[in-house]
């Protein structure tokens, strides 16, 4: 009879760490896309900007970067860019009329035209380029790690770094970036999720989980397009050969707490999908 509470108390322990124990370090939050707008699927997206009903996304892979400028909605490319074979296209940003865009591993970013998309300048980085937004006085950039890397506009030279953390650990694997009400988010790469970071502090403030709407199949296919839209406040948010792009409001956030099982889900859903 011991024995037997004993291995239900057991069963009843498991089943409660894995479904309602709640071990967050932060908030979490949801969000119920609002609408759904199409997505080239072959675009593997490195990076997503909206200005002036326009939406600008930076793709990678070498032999097919480019960057491309769409109506928001449509599926026709207004304009487009594309990056020489050697390169693998990174992260994208618009600041005033130049938009930048970073590369993987060649050490080299490119400045272009917003509004003809011709090819103005050229500058060097420091190891790897992963996303890049900027706060609209300095171009923030990431490279995989922990670290926000801060450059001027102008020289293309980093001005400071900032090191990203959740309740004191190492954020690591910070990916696609976008300046957003003064705070950065940053996809987690290999993951389903959004921090939100304060550009202060570098704190993690809150988290936001993607796993209810993510198109993510394979590990890497990540929400590596992150656009803010400030006069709808809205977001738009789409992925790696994702299908659609999906528009989240700011204002219809909703706080959620995640067991075991969720936040399992949303590194590893993509198996499921
Ligand atoms: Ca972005």
């Amino acid at each position: 009879m011991n024995r037997l509470l004993l291995i239900l108390l057991f069963i009843v322990t498991v089943l409660y760490l894995i479904f309602l124990w709640s071990d967050e370090e932060v908030p979490v939050y949801r969000f119920n896309p609002v609408e759904q707008l199409h997505h080239d699927k072959n675009l593997f997206t490195q990076g997503l900007e909206y200005k002036n009903g326009l939406l600008y996304e930076g793709s990678g892979l070498r032999g097919a970067s480019e960057l491309r400028v769409t109506q928001i909605g449509s599926e026709e490319i207004l304009q487009r860019r594309f990056l020489e074979k050697k390169y693998f296209g990174e992260g994208i940003t618009i600041f005033e009329d130049q938009v930048f865009q970073l590369t993987w591993q060649s050490g080299k970013g490119f400045i272009y035209d917003l509004n003809t998309l011709e090819l103005r300048d050229e500058f060097s980085i420091t190891g790897e380029g992963w996303g890049l937004t900027n706060d609209g006085q300095q171009l923030i950039m990431s490279n995989g790690s922990d670290r926000l890397i801060f450059l001027d506009p102008n020289s293309l030279k980093p001005t400071g770094e900032l090191l990203v953390n959740l309740k004191g650990k190492p954020q690591f694997l910070l990916n696609e970036l976008e300046y957003i009400n003064g705070d950065v988010w940053a996809n987690i790469w290999k993951n389903d999720q959004i921090v939100i970071i304060d550009p202060s502090s570098g704190k993690v403030k809150s988290i936001v989980d993607l796993s209810n709407f993510s198109e993510r199949k394979r590990r890497h296919d990540v929400s590596n397009g992150i656009a803010f839209n400030e006069e709808q406040n809205t977001v738009y948010l789409t992925g790696k050969n994702w299908s659609s792009i999906y528009v989240i409001r700011l204002d219809q956030k909703r706080k959620i707490n995640r067991n075991l099982f969720s936040r399992a889900y949303t590194r590893f859903g993509f198996l499921l999908r």
